[in-house]
């Protein structure tokens, strides 16, 4: 959930009420959410599955795929399905990251992560559980949209988890593991594919569902890629700046696996100011949308003043 008061607008944004704005769209995922995943028969994996699902988080993604949705034309019907699909995948994601194999956490969101309650095995098959139904909840729940661009949908988002998306990014993060001689060529790599490649798909499968033009999908695409981009930066500030109890997951963990992240390449002011100029080149892509674009550029600027 938001805490409100970790958020301060930035003056371009004075009169666009964000906080009002995520809260009432995190309740609205919160619910959708909470009625696409029911408990049925093996309990066990559907408890599993929403454990992790129901666990709290930002529901920035979820928020970016309506927001561009409506940006365009769209309404918040028409992307609500392909919304939770996203946050399933996300979740799937971090259950499968804090894995022993992986990053081997013990918090996420707040709580403990979802082996440790579960069992290694169970967690697995949790993850695999919300990944096959995010793409079953976009083919089967999304209503008055044309088929073939649910189609779309479904396309761009195979492809933002797979080898060329998520999975691919996972694996040069694995690979560099424990190296101090890592570029920034490969970091961007990695971050591009592992965090990148979700958002970017959220934002621009907002604009498919509402049949945006190739044009609209482009300056959606460059937003996303460069929003993309800050939020990992951000998101490694925060790694070394932050508390366990802020962040919900454990704190200073780059540092003590010798990872190489953007504070360690450019040190923390930079890498703020690196942040904040990816946002600005965001918000530019967003102009000939006019007052429509308030609610992605607002968030843009979240993704850089977050504290959690
Ligand atoms: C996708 C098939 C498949 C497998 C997963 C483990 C893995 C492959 C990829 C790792 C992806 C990963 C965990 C990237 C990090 C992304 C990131 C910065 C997460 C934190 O996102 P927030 O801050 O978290 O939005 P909340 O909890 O607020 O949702």
């Amino acid at each position: 959930m938001v805490a409100a008061d970790n958020l301060k607008p930035t003056p371009k944004q004075a009169h666009f009420d964000l906080i009002t704005y995520l809260k009432e769209r995190q309740k609205l995922c919160e619910a959708a959410l909470e009625k696409a995943v029911p408990i049925r028969y093996p309990e066990k994996i559907y408890e599993a599955m929403r454990y992790s699902l129901l666990a709290g988080g930002k529901r920035l993604r979820p928020i970016l795929c309506l927001a561009s949705c409506e940006m365009t034309g769209g309404t918040i019907e028409m992307a609500m399905p392909t919304a939770c699909a996203l946050e399933m995948i996300h979740t799937m994601s971090l259950i499968h990251d804090d894995l022993p194999a992986m990053d081997n956490d013990d918090f996420r969101r707040g709580k403990l992560t979802n082996h440790r309650v579960y069992g290694e095995d169970v967690a697995i098959l949790a993850g695999d559980g919300l990944l096959a139904y995010a793409f079953e909840y976009i083919a089967s729940h999304t209503k008055n949209v044309p088929p073939e661009r649910v189609l779309q949908v479904v396309a761009i988002l195979g492809r933002a988890v797979g080898a060329a998306g998520l999975v691919g990014g996972q694996v040069v993060d694995l690979e560099s593991e424990g190296k101090s001689n890592i570029s920034v060529e490969t970091l961007n790599f990695i971050h591009n594919h592992k965090t990148g490649a979700l958002l970017k798909a959220c934002i621009v499968c907002g604009g498919v569902l509402a049949g945006a033009s190739e044009q609209q999908l482009q300056r959606l695409s460059r937003y996303a890629q460069n929003i993309g981009l800050a939020f990992q930066i951000v998101d490694d500030i925060l790694d070394v700046t932050a508390t366990q109890e802020q962040l919900g997951k454990t704190a200073g963990k780059d540092q003590k696996a010798k990872k190489v992240t953007y504070p360690s390449l450019w040190g923390i002011e930079e890498s703020r100011k690196q942040a904040q100029q990816l946002v600005e080149s965001a918000c530019a892509e967003l102009e000939p949308f006019g007052e429509a674009a308030q609610p992605l550029v607002a968030l843009a600027h979240f993704i850089t003043n977050r504290t959690y």
